[in-house]
């Protein structure tokens, strides 16, 4: 009778929480896949379970399936882009130094194999930006002098919506298109966070510059936070340090740091996933999550600088894909 008062009396004093935390994932056994340069994941074939797509010298397998795409791979993306209501995979290939003469390609990779959504060749034939938003393919290509041009591609063409001067970063979001560089303008300066909306160009808060971005909402209030990974300086070897931060309020000018990668210079790549930020830094890939005490980050392997990850819906679980030789598949429990 006590011990169930007191728990009434527990649950009746408790401070009221706002917010309910996710379970905080741990690493699971890792699993081993074939070599890769790159990782990709959609759920190609609709089953509820994502297939996981490995690219390897011009050539992109899956079980299932296997494309050739040549070039070297750029980025990758996923959504259901023709309306069927299956997901396909969006990978950009390119020029790198394996392939020097290859022009910018973006693919779309459905069940029955890939198909070219866009080609351009030029000086610079790589694809900074890809992403799907509400099924529409956007994308970022190098113009002419060091200008990056970003759009929506439509009817097989690039309908264009921002270009700046070695602006890699570009993300449509509901309050702009967010411009990040990881240098500015001027030989040795750093770069700029800048919001293109429709009343014009705001600077938004940034440490050097930017390296990488994405949106999502963390705290589940409904409003996107912007999450900007940065660090790259020209001095690296010094001063440079892998850094997240999450920029959050009306205008996105509320900045705080929720983590620093020691020994690491950039955070090359963000993810967000279930109010998960998924990152990959130089030397490890990380998941932060948020515990009682603020972000908690759980290193999940280490990396190669240039390669990349996914994040995997398995049949039992999440798991993070990992490119590299071999490829890892390390499951979240
Ligand atoms: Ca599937
Ligand atoms: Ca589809």
């Amino acid at each position: 009778m006590f011990s169930t008062l007191s728990l009434l009396l527990g649950a009746c004093t408790s401070p009221s929480s706002t917010t309910t935390l996710a379970p905080i994932y741990t690493v699971g056994a890792s699993q081993t896949l074939p070599a890769s340069e790159a990782v990709a994941a959609a759920d190609l074939d609709g089953d509820g379970v994502d297939e996981v797509l490995r690219y390897s010298q011009g050539r992109l397998e899956w079980e299932g399936g296997s494309a050739a795409l040549g070039g070297v791979f750029q980025r990758a993306a996923r959504g259901d882009v023709d309306g069927d209501g299956k997901e396909e995979a969006l990978i950009a290939t390119g020029m790198g130094r394996a392939d020097r003469a290859s022009p910018a390609r973006i693919w779309v990779v459905g069940e029955d194999g890939a198909s070219l959504l866009l080609e351009r060749a030029g000086p610079r034939a790589q694809v900074p930006e890809l992403r799907v938003v509400d099924g529409r393919v956007w994308v970022a290509l190098f113009a002419a002098d060091n200008v990056v041009e970003s759009g929506w591609i439509e009817n097989e063409g690039l309908d264009v919506q921002h270009s700046a001067k070695l602006a890699l970063r570009q993300l449509p979001t509901s309050k702009g298109i967010v411009v990040g560089r990881v240098y500015g303008d001027v030989p040795k300066s750093d770069g700029d966070l800048t919001l293109v909306g429709e009343a014009g160009s705001s600077a938004l808060p940034s440490h050097r510059g930017v390296r990488s971005m994405a949106v999502g909402d963390l705290d589940g209030d409904g409003q996107e936070e912007l999450i900007v990974g940065d660090g790259w300086h020209y001095a690296y070897g010094t001063q440079a340090q892998g850094r997240v931060a999450v920029l959050s309020g009306e205008g996105w000018l509320e900045s705080r740091a929720i983590a620093h990668f020691p020994g690491e210079y950039s955070a090359q790549e963000i993810e967000v996933h279930e109010g998960r930020v998924l990152v990959m830094g130089t030397r490890n890939v990380h998941l932060l999550q948020r515990d009682a005490l603020g972000w908690q980050d759980l290193v999940l392997a280490q990396t190669s600088e240039g390669g990349s990850m996914a994040w995997v819906q398995g049949a039992d679980g999440p798991a993070i894909a990992i490119s590299g030789d071999p490829t890892q598949l390390i499951p979240l429990q």
